[in-house]
């Protein structure tokens, strides 16, 4: 694919995310495989920053098998974040800016080093400044959020809002906590870290091999989202939505 046309979509993906409007999947019809999908993601990223966004990390998908179950995609992809997707813990959150947003239970991890390629589960861990209970907001920039891993992965892996809790020590086993998210006082997902490759840990793996691979190691003071622990539930407005995370306590907020 040549680089004009990785250009021209992904200003298709970032100009419907930009303007909340869905479009319709292209990764089938243009003949997108996996690592044209990742250059089209970079390209809008690109244009992110180019608007002024600061980059603050890493995002991964797919790392659970109910997150694979309800999207019908089964490998692990990664996306890009942006300061501009940060939201406050405890704060309102505007549903405005998204087309058909959903919240999914994750793990966030702050880096206190870079991390290279091949980095092993002790020196992952050894990188990790803290820990946090976290939860992401996906936005699908495709019509009815349905589309191929091409195309998610065009689309900056559905990328569009998170909101991290209070950090925490990282030196506790966090391998398999359960963990409950509530929407308006009733429990709708219930899981636990492990459902994340059965240690979350294993998603930073991931993300340093990945990230490192696109020629962008992962960095000090760069956050990484683990994946959903469990399927992603609908938002709209009037919704308080609550993470809490055995032994390492709660992220919320409410929607407007
Ligand atoms: C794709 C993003 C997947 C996760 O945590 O698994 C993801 C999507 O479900 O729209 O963020
Ligand atoms: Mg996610």
């Amino acid at each position: 694919m040549n680089q004009e046309h990785i250009v021209a979509l992904a200003e298709r993906v970032d100009t419907a995310a930009y303007r909340a409007q869905a479009i319709p999947q292209f990764a089938d019809a243009e003949g997108i495989g996996e690592e044209a999908a990742y250059a089209i993601q970079a390209a809008s990223i690109g244009r992110r920053l180019q608007r002024g966004e600061r980059r603050t990390g890493v995002k991964m998908g797919f790392t659970s098998r109910a997150k694979m179950v309800q999207m019908g995609v089964h490998d692990m992809i990664w996306g890009r974040l942006t300061d501009a997707m940060a939201e406050t813990d405890g704060a309102p959150v505007s549903l405005g800016r998204f087309v058909h947003p959903r919240v999914e239970p994750e793990l966030a991890f702050l880096l206190s080093k870079p991390l290279p390629a091949n980095a092993s589960l002790p020196e992952a861990l050894e990188a990790v400044a803290s820990i946090a209970p976290a939860l992401e907001i996906i936005d699908s920039r495709f019509d009815n959020f349905k589309f191929t891993l091409g195309d998610v992965v065009a689309d900056n892996a559905s990328s569009s809002g998170y909101v991290i809790g209070p950090w925490r020590d990282p030196r506790q086993d966090f391998s398999n906590l359960g963990l409950v998210m509530s929407i308006n006082g009733v429990a709708r997902q219930v899981g636990s870290t492990a459902g994340i490759l059965g240690n979350p840990l294993r998603s930073l793996v991931a993300a340093a091999r990945l990230s490192a691979a696109a020629g962008e190691p992962l960095q000090a003071g760069w956050i990484v989202m683990a994946g959903g622990a469990t399927a992603a539930e609908p938002l709209e407005p009037g919704q308080h939505v609550l993470l809490e995370i055995q032994g390492l306590g709660r992220v919320e907020f409410n929607t407007t």
